[in-house]
């Protein structure tokens, strides 16, 4: 085998164990279904009874399984999935992850989004932030609708990011709920492969 040759799989094959290696990242209580709830229940995530994963900034921020049809109210969005879902009246809803960024890779925030009621501020925003949730570092928002929506932000993390843990923050205005959070990394697994098939060339040449 040429040397050329060789360079190329050991350009791939680092490719495939930094694809490997970013693959999945697991977000603790995704489904917020860590916490169990009876049906008509809610639980504020700044409690100290709360038992999920999730943490919020001014204590405005709950866990229900169709507390407003329990509370009387005609309509209620029920979890996108499972029994609960999350909402926060005008506060953030946040996890700090154990992984940290690598820089140059592409991380794919995933929430889905919906409210139950006409006429109320329908606002939702995502974040990445680093180990300090206060440090944003980049957000998208929108507008809920009456059903579940998937809604994503991208973010490919800088030299400067590198190493610091990755934070996922969601914010909702009214009854704004979230369910489903899902974070995926993006190695750059195909430049590096065309960077090996490049380098295969010139060699050649
Ligand atoms: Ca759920």
């Amino acid at each position: 085998m040429s040397r050329t040759f060789l360079t190329a799989v050991a350009v791939a094959l680092f490719a495939l164990s930094a694809s490997a290696g970013a693959a999945l990242i697991t977000v603790p209580d995704a489904s917020f279904e860590d916490h169990v709830l009876t049906e008509g229940g809610y639980e504020d995530i700044a409690a100290g009874s709360y038992t999920g994963a999730w943490e919020c900034d001014s204590g405005d921020a709950w866990i229900d399984y169709g507390y407003w049809r329990a509370d009387g109210w005609p309509e209620d969005l029920y979890a996108h999935s499972g029994n609960n879902k999350a909402y926060a009246y005008e506060d953030y809803i946040y996890q700090i992850l154990d992984e940290t960024f690598i820089e140059g890779v592409t991380y794919t925030l995933s929430a889905w989004v919906g409210q139950p009621w006409e006429g109320y501020a329908s606002d939702w925003w995502l974040y990445f932030t680093t180990e300090d949730y206060t440090n944003e570092l980049i957000e998208t928002s929108g507008t809920a609708g009456l059903d579940w929506e998937q809604v994503s932000l991208e973010y490919t993390a800088t030299a400067a990011d590198a190493g610091h843990n990755i934070g996922i923050k969601m914010w909702g205005s009214s009854e704004v709920s979230f369910d489903d959070i899902t974070l995926v990394p993006e190695p750059a697994t195909l430049a590096l492969l065309g960077l090996g098939a490049l380098m295969l060339r010139r060699k050649r040449s």
